[in-house]
């Protein structure tokens, strides 16, 4: 099904793949077609980077958080304030890597839509493989393009 909507979606080429691994009841292997399954949001991001000057990008995708409550992160239900102790780390095809926490993504503490877009400037993400976008950053670094994983770990602190 994922690859009659990327045919529709963009021209040719592979649909690009990325992987949900860590403490998920339900790892995934998931291409930017199927993130169309999630209620889409849109950004309007400005941002600046040190070496190229401004940007400014229209993204359209489902929110980073609804994707990975899907996947089951493994919160302890019986105490309320669990998910605050896990981490997400998001990886590009390129090696570049950034890390959140779970109360950054999450709308009850943020309420910033943290996407993991589909669309940008109105061209499918498809063959690229998804876009992170973090609309309040000041500087573009986190918005982290061609995401080849995701890893969600609940085990911080490592102390106790
Ligand atoms: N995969 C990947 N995404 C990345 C980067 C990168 O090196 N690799 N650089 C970031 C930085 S520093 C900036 S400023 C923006 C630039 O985005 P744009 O030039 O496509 O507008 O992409 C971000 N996303
Ligand atoms: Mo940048």
């Amino acid at each position: 099904m994922s690859q009659g909507l990327a045919a529709a979606g963009t021209t040719a080429g592979p649909v690009a793949e990325f992987g949900l691994t860590g403490d998920l009841i339900r790892p995934a292997r998931l291409t930017v077609p199927d993130l169309l399954t999630w209620p889409q949001h849109e950004a309007e991001v400005s941002f600046e980077c040190a070496p190229s000057g401004s940007r400014h990008h229209r993204f359209t995708g489902p929110l980073l958080h609804d994707v990975l409550a899907a996947a089951g992160p493994g919160f302890d239900p019986a105490r309320r304030k669990d998910r605050l102790r896990f981490l997400i780390a998001v990886s590009g095809t390129d090696g570049h890597h950034v890390l959140l926490s779970w109360g950054e993504i999450d709308p009850d503490f943020d309420p910033a839509p943290v996407l993991l877009a589909v669309t940008i400037d109105g061209a499918p993400l498809d063959r690229t493989g998804p876009q992170l976008v973090l609309p309040q950053d000041r500087c573009g670094a986190r918005h982290i393009s061609g995401i080849s994983g995701i890893r969600v770990d609940g085990g911080y602190p490592a102390w106790t």
